[in-house]
């Protein structure tokens, strides 16, 4: 009986808020996708969350404040996830041999993480030296790439897939330049590593390689979507 109530409370909140969203939306020119997140363990499906091209600053907020208060307390609870809700870019990174020996770990991810990015995948590995070549097979021409990938295949490797708006392109800006010389400080090489052969961490360089980078090293399975409630304080308009 309860969890009928619920149920077509949750129906009703959501046909209000696809209502509200259509015409928000329309008006916008904008399409939103919305996507049921469900989760890996046997509880079954966890949360909602939509996930939009205009994720991040979709509609002012007097706009979304106004729809807010014609909503009851479940839709607007289904409308503060889609507000705050990051877009769905990942990049792979990974901490190399180089920076898992020196235990940098912890602080590799804490930058990720303190600016507001969103792990989404993560396990130790230590990959063959076929896999290595497949993870580099785009320098395969260059003199140092059978050192590069005997390197990369000789220790544990930290695999990571991070999530959020830009994540692609600012990671790299994290990660700094491929040279130490030649990384900024405040940047991860350019604070913690020395030379271009143990520079301690790899990240994909553009939307392309992310994808084919995160297909080589995860399953499907392997990656979770879930909502944080910090999002909401990490993006938003004003
Ligand atoms: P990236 O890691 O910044 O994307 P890439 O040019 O893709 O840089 O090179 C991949 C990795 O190959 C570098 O991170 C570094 O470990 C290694 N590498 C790049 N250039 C050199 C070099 O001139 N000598 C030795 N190793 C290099
Ligand atoms: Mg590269």
């Amino acid at each position: 009986m309860a969890s009928q109530v619920c149920k077509s409370a949750s129906r009703a909140a959501r046909s209000l808020l696809s209502a509200s969203k259509a015409s928000r939306f329309h008006s916008q020119g904008r399409a939103v996708g919305a996507a049921a997140a469900v989760s890996l363990s046997a509880k079954g499906p966890l949360l909602f969350s939509n996930y939009g091209r205009g994720g991040s600053g979709s509609g002012s907020a007097s706009s979304w404040i106004s729809g807010a208060l014609a909503l009851p307390a479940a839709a607007y609870m289904f409308q503060d996830q889609e507000v705050h809700a990051a877009e769905l870019e990942r990049t792979f990174i990974a901490i190399k041999p180089d920076g898992v020996q020196r235990g940098l770990i912890s602080e590799i991810i804490s930058r990720f993480e303190r600016k507001g990015y969103k792990l989404v995948g993560i396990k130790v590995v230590i990959p063959s030296k076929e896999f290595a070549k497949q993870h580099y097979h785009d320098l395969k021409e260059r003199p140092f790439f059978d050192g590069l990938c005997d390197f990369l295949s000789s220790g544990p490797v930290i695999a990571m897939v991070w999530e959020g708006q830009g994540v692609i392109t600012y990671g790299r800006k994290l990660i700094g330049a491929t040279d130490p010389q030649k990384s900024e400080p405040g940047t991860i090489r350019g604070d913690l590593a020395v030379v271009v052969g143990r520079n301690i961490i790899h990240g994909s360089d553009g939307p392309e390689t992310a994808k084919d980078e995160i297909k080589l090293w995860f399953k499907p399975e392997e990656l979770v979507r879930f909502s944080s409630t910090a999002e909401k304080w990490i993006y938003g308009s004003n």
